[in-house]
């Protein structure tokens, strides 16, 4: 069966330079540490779009055209994907795109953050995770999933994570001493939601990198990693909802989805997260303001 793009079910596909949206595949497994089958993930999600619906409830993103990219070569050592994933992500930003990238481990995500860089953009990195993922290096790797936010984060971008639930003495030491924020699980839990999760001086301009992981195992348990008490889907939705209030999303992220043959919710919650992140990208996006006035909203 030839590959279908990201809902190609409702939208025909868009060319990469006039499209609003580039999505990029990239089914990197190198650093699993517990469960694999991340590099099935983004296979799952685009298969599993074409059960969306042309809208997500709030926003259409595919009216101002989505164009997917083939799947980044994930063969060689992770500097070398990271790098192709840099130059996919610098594909889509010079074309006017807004990128999405579909996982795959966690580590893709150094991969965009290294073309924001080299744009010159300056971007705060906002990031669910039931993980840190600050440790300095894991399982004798500087660029293992559990060290991508660590590497981001030396690159200079300001960071703020929500949904962690596991954390190590070493990462907890490095948020004190770098000023990396966070809205820890337990904190959320205990309610109520922050109404304006961003601090004012939070950069204007922002990447979500979204571990699927940061959701509750019950709502996602095709994960590498679960950990029990996470974020359910409303009050997720309800803090992207707020995050993207007055600020630009320039970029984002779905990775970590390791499916379980049979259990397609799992799939399409990506896929419809995936669909949001795309959503809330919409203003910001250049060929969106050229393509779609609007844009759904
Ligand atoms: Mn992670």
């Amino acid at each position: 069966m030839k590959k279908k793009g990201f809902l190609a079910s409702e939208y025909a596909p868009a060319s990469a330079r006039l499209a609003a949206y580039h999505v990029i595949p990239v089914p990197m497994e190198t650093s699993v540490s517990y469960g694999g089958g991340t590099a099935a993930g983004p296979n799952a999600i685009l298969a599993a779009s074409q059960q969306l619906e042309a809208t997500d409830g709030r926003f259409s993103p595919g009216r101002a055209g989505i164009h997917t990219q083939p799947a980044v070569s994930c063969s060689g050592a992770p500097a070398q994907v990271i790098a192709r994933v840099e130059g996919r992500v610098a594909h889509a930003l010079a074309a006017g795109a807004a990128p999405l990238i579909l996982g795959g481990e966690h580590t893709v995500t150094l991969g965009a953050a290294r073309a924001f860089q080299a744009a010159g953009l300056k971007v705060g990195f906002v990031q669910f995770d039931a993980h840190a993922d600050l440790r300095d290096a894991y399982e004798g790797s500087a660029l293992s999933h559990a060290s991508v936010m660590r590497r981001v984060s030396e690159l200079g971008f300001p960071i703020i994570q929500f949904g962690v639930r596991a954390l190590c003495a070493d990462e907890a030491d490095y948020r004190r001493q770098t000023g990396v924020l966070a809205y820890d699980a337990e904190r959320l839990a205990r309610r109520p939601l922050p109404t304006r999760p961003l601090p004012a001086g939070f950069p204007k301009r922002i990447y979500i990198t979204f571990d699927v992981d940061g959701l509750d195992p019950a709502v996602m348990p095709a994960t590498g990693t679960p950990v029990p008490g996470g974020l359910f889907w409303q009050d997720a939705m309800l803090l992207l909802e707020r995050i993207a209030t007055g600020r630009r999303v320039v970029g984002a992220d779905v990775v970590e989805l390791a499916p379980i043959r049979g259990l397609h919710h799992a799939d399409f919650t990506a896929a419809l997260l995936a669909h949001r992140l795309m959503g809330l990208m919409g203003e910001g996006t250049p060929n969106i303001q050229q393509n779609v006035r609007g844009c759904g909203r």
